[in-house]
């Protein structure tokens, strides 16, 4: 008789949407999640939509207004603060993006602490399709120190993650007008 314990399990806690346990997480089943926007004009918030999602239909996109700079996806406070417990897990999020001409490297996850910034820098641009990306909070998961542009190290990575203030995921590849990026599933700390 275990199933019935396990469906018990599952309307007791609400936990039966999620497959694995963060830190923190963004769905985007009902609203934005309180997400901002940065580096994008006026437009700091962005568009919650209620299909189009991965896997569940909720997600957000924004669409490039600014030509001068790169704007991101800001991850709201209940992901930041002490996150030490996190070191050794995961960050993982799906974004789709719409146009692939004239692609653009840049700093593609940024989380700043203690002082530092630790950038992530995409091997592949994200698809037209959910594309998945997923990296480790440690030091051998190619995050770079910014300021020196050096592999960070295992105490840079700690040090952030103790007083973890920013995450942002960058929303804008393309050298053209009127892009939209979209996000979901974001996990953080998860195994
Ligand atoms: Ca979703
Ligand atoms: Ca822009």
């Amino acid at each position: 008789m275990r199933l019935p314990l396990v469906l018990t399990f599952c309307f007791v806690t609400l936990a039966c949407g999620p497959s694995v346990p963060s830190y923190a997480s963004s769905l985007f089943e009902g609203d934005d999640e309180t997400w901002l926007i940065s580096g994008n004009g006026d437009s700091t918030r962005p568009t919650f939509m209620a299909t189009g999602g991965n896997g569940g239909n909720g997600n957000i996109c924004a669409t490039d207004a600014t030509r001068e700079e790169f704007f991101y996806f800001v991850a709201p406070p209940k992901y930041l603060g002490n996150v030490s417990s996190t070191y050794g897990s995961r960050v993982t999020f799906d974004l789709k993006t719409s146009s692939q001409f004239m692609l653009l490297k840049g700093r593609d996850v940024v989380l700043n602490g203690g002082g530092l910034a630790l950038v992530q820098n995409f091997k592949d641009v994200p698809g037209r399709d959910w594309s998945p990306r997923s990296f480790g909070l440690d030091d051998k998961s190619g995050w770079l120190e910014d300021s020196s542009g050096e592999p960070a190290t295992e105490e840079q990575v700690r040090t952030v993650l103790r007083n973890l203030t920013a995450i942002r995921i960058r929303g804008e590849f393309v050298d053209s007008p009127r892009n939209v990026t979209c996000l979901d599933n974001v996990y953080f700390g998860t195994p």
